[in-house]
């Protein structure tokens, strides 16, 4: 379970912006949401808290929130992730962080961590993963947006459900995990292509039912 490739198999991430069901309060839906997909049985859980209606502007209420996903993900036994904020991860001891092209750099990270720490790059093409496969320091990529997504602001071009077959044909044998747009039914075909997992923001957090989501993906990714 600690190899990369298995944690990367149903990989759920998000922050309070997603969850806007009404209730308490988004910080509180989050938890609630969490806690079900974990019980649902994902792999791995990235806390990203940005944009219109996270807590960016409110660094301690963000901060108290990351450390109560972490606490959490410890219960299950599952892999937290931090997207971007070193100090964050560092502070909360996650397992992993993830980082986009314009961010801090892997290299970067791997200098001012004094602890292992799982690195993730996203990728948008194959160029991208060329590079972060020839640097080394990346333990793996997010490959996408797969499709248009309303869960992230200002997106890249959608790659398609090719890019995944292509860059394992072109000798990409980094692990990668899809994101974007990503529903049950693409699955299957990702991970035939070469994907290693899903990541997904919306096929778990606008569920009726989270916990039944999150294990009817972690399925779909394991039989695959
Ligand atoms: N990076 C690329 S697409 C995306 C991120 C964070 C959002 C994915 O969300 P969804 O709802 O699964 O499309
Ligand atoms: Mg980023």
């Amino acid at each position: 379970m600690n190899d990369i490739r298995n944690i990367l198999k149903c990989y759920f991430v998000a922050g309070s912006q997603d969850c806007d069901r009404p209730s308490a309060n988004r910080a509180d839906n989050l938890l609630s949401v969490l806690e079900q997909a974990l019980q649902g049985g994902i792999t791995c859980f990235q806390f990203r808290d940005k944009g219109k209606n996270s807590l960016a502007d409110f660094p301690e209420q963000q901060r108290a929130l990351a450390a109560q996903c972490r606490e959490l993900c410890r219960r299950y036994g599952v892999p937290f992730f931090v997207d971007d904020d070193l100090d964050l991860a560092v502070a909360l001891n996650a397992d992993g962080i993830h980082v986009g092209q314009e961010d801090i750099s892997p290299a970067e990270i791997k200098r001012k961590i004094s602890k292992p720490m799982i690195i993730g790059l996203s990728a948008h093409n194959l160029q991208q993963l060329s590079q972060a496969q020839a640097e080394g320091v990346a333990d793996y990529c997010g490959l996408g947006p797969v499709f248009p997504t309303l869960s992230k602001e200002k997106h890249q071009a959608p790659t398609g459900m090719e890019c995944i077959g292509e860059a394992r044909k072109a000798g990409i044998t980094i692990p990668v995990v899809m994101i974007g747009g990503i529903k049950q039914e693409h699955i299957k075909p990702l991970i035939a292509q070469g994907a290693d997992g899903v990541a997904v923001i919306s096929a778990i957090t606008q569920a009726d039912d989270a916990k039944q989501a999150a294990a009817a993906l972690k399925q779909a990714a394991c039989i695959s």
